[in-house]
């Protein structure tokens, strides 16, 4: 076979374990979709717009470990920038592809559509450099090989996106043919030393210490070492907290979980559990206002350890170049047993007060609403909460083993939860797969639920009808919290046109919710809708404590200079 730029880079993605792209097409980008195409073991699979078409290799990422989005120039890059910088700061190593002018117009006094209507076509590239931890544009076939393995090798190493820029007249031409793709996905190794003296002295800290306890965050996942996380903790045996961007990185069921980390919003006892502890081992922790409560919850001082992805501090002493992963199984061959804070975790262990349905004809409420959803979580499920008061409302909802929780808690950019629903579920079909949406961010990216229709996606959207942007009006109220309703039920109809399968139903009581819930159980042959409509004060009240602290960190004045 000979190859081209655009067939060497599918062989890479597929290499890389890829078996479908998304994408949406634009004169820059046609010719590189057809090579793309030639492939027969990778799946073009299209999108709305853009900003969705990241979104989805964003949440294909999550299911996969990485994804990929191919654009076109300038009006689709920009568009997707937002989620490609919402991928950089959830980890997650995302290819934005994007087809770019003819080098012939490079440098010459052309002026070419998409652009800006000057000379310059080089601000895509820059603009992408911010977001990105490699970004490249392929304007020679002879440096594609080197450019594109440089950019899909840093992407996976780093656990970030990258971007790929081919010029238009670039992808079809003829390229040397990929080497093996065991030095592009080869993990950089620890160093040896450091990795030691690290393990030595985290051993030393936990010695020390009569009641530690682990405190796990959204990295541990990036840094691949949730398998050695669990390992870590059995050796050390004391209680297992885990942050909310990390729910379910930890398993629930496991003996020693005590629960969410999250200040006054987290899990009964896991704020204590932590507070009283003499030393608390940071995993892969990110703490900002909002993980933090508007930094009102947040561990600090000489008696916390902090392991991220690639260094380890430890009483006063800072150890790079050692990997997560070989960091937590060293240390499970090497620590002490210390079991307090699991003990101390088990004495305040508050088991969950016996479930009572609401009347099925009683109006729906936001907890009837939760009660019913807990009874779809299976072992094969995964959980989808937009930002708002799905967050909390997913919270809280028990986990069974091997059930997955998504979440985009670090940018928290709503819309984001429909298309990377779509790509998730393109990603992990054999998984029962829903999501909570509040009614204002699916406003923002509504139209994704037609291509779950269009590939017969059983996805199952409960849309959180609470009329309005509820968790910022507990942040901070006023006109602009208000908007307009939609029949969000109707939708689907619109969108299943002729052919397509989806379902929409409304409830607004808990008998009509679980006829709605039979009927998007039954439905193997596209999404369900599901649209709760309650109150617009019906909010957790978790929302309220944490929407308090975030406000008075808002406020904040500025400091003199
Ligand atoms: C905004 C948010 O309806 O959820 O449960 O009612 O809050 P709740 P909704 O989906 O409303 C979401 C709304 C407006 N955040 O309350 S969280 C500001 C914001 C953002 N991302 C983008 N624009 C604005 N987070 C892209
Ligand atoms: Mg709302």
């Amino acid at each position: 076979m000979t190859y081209t730029v655009g067939s060497y880079l599918a062989a890479r993605l597929e290499q890389i374990g890829l078996k479908h792209h998304f994408a949406v097409a634009g004169d820059f980008n046609l010719v590189l979709l057809d090579q793309l195409l030639t492939n027969k073991h990778l799946e073009q699979v299209y999108c709305c717009n853009e900003l969705n078409c990241g979104y989805s290799a964003e949440g294909y990422a999550r299911a996969c470990g990485a994804g990929a989005a191919v654009v076109t120039f300038s009006v689709g890059g920009l568009s997707a920038i937002n989620a490609v910088a919402g991928a950089y700061a959830e980890n997650l190593p995302v290819l934005m592809i994007s087809g770019g002018p003819n080098t012939n117009d490079r440098a010459t006094d052309h002026l070419v559509h998409h652009t800006l209507a000057t000379h310059d076509l080089s601000y895509q590239l820059e603009m992408a450099k911010k977001v990105t931890c490699a970004a490249v544009a392929v304007i020679s076939a002879g440096d594609a090989p080197g450019q594109i393995d440089y950019a899909i090798r840093t992407a996976l190493r780093e656990k970030k996106p990258a971007y790929i820029e081919i010029a238009c007249n670039i992808a079809a031409a003829p390229c040397a043919e990929p080497g093996p793709i065991s030095g592009i996905v080869a993990d950089e190794p620890s160093d040896p030393e450091a990795l030691q003296a690290a393990v030595t002295a985290a051993a030393d800290f936990v010695r020390g210490k009569k009641k530690p306890v682990v405190l796990i965050g959204s990295k541990l996942r990036a840094a691949g070492a949730e398998k050695q996380a669990v390992e870590f903790a059995e050796a050390l045996g004391s209680a297992v907290t885990v942050m909310a961007a990390a729910k379910s990185f930890f398993p629930e069921d496991h003996p020693q979980f005590a629960g969410i980390y999250w200040g006054e919003v987290g899990s009964p006892g896991a704020r204590q559990i932590v507070d009283w502890a003499d030393g608390v081992m940071c995993i892969g922790t990110i703490f900002n206002d909002y993980s933090t409560v508007g930094w009102t919850a947040m561990p600090s001082g000489d008696n916390v350890l902090t392991a991220d992805v690639d260094r380890v501090k430890v009483n006063g002493s800072d150890f790079g170049c050692v990997r997560l992963r070989d960091f937590l199984s060293g240390l499970a061959r090497t620590v002490e047993k210390r079991d307090a804070s699991r003990v101390q975790y088990d004495r305040i262990r508050v088991e969950p007060p016996p479930e009572h349905g609401a009347r099925s004809d009683a109006k729906l409420t936001r907890p009837e609403v939760i009660r019913q959803i807990r009874h779809l979580l299976t072992t094969d499920s995964t959980l989808l909460v937009e930002t708002g008061d799905s967050w909390f409302n997913g919270m809280g909802m028990p986990m069974p083993g091997g059930a997955r929780f998504e979440i985009e808690m670090q940018w928290g950019s709503i819309g984001w939860s429909v298309p990377a629903t779509f790509g998730y579920a393109v990603g992990a079909p054999d998984r029962r797969i829903i999501a909570m949406i509040g009614d204002g961010s699916f406003q923002l990216t509504a139209q994704e639920v037609a291509q779950m229709i269009r590939r017969k996606l059983p996805v199952i959207i409960f849309l959180m009808n609470n009329h309005g942007y509820t968790i910022e009006v507990e942040i901070h109220d006023g006109p602009y919290n208000n908007i307009k309703n939609w029949d969000y039920a109707g939708l689907i109809e619109v969108f299943n046109a002729e052919d397509g399968r989806g379902k929409g139903l409304r409830a607004t009581n808990g008998g009509e919710l679980a006829e709605a819930i039979n009927v998007a159980l039954a439905n193997h042959d596209g999404p369900t809708l599901i649209e709760c409509v309650f109150d617009r004060n019906d909010c957790s009240p978790e929302l309220i404590s944490w929407g308090r602290q975030v406000a008075i960190a808002n406020e904040r004045a500025s400091r003199p200079q």
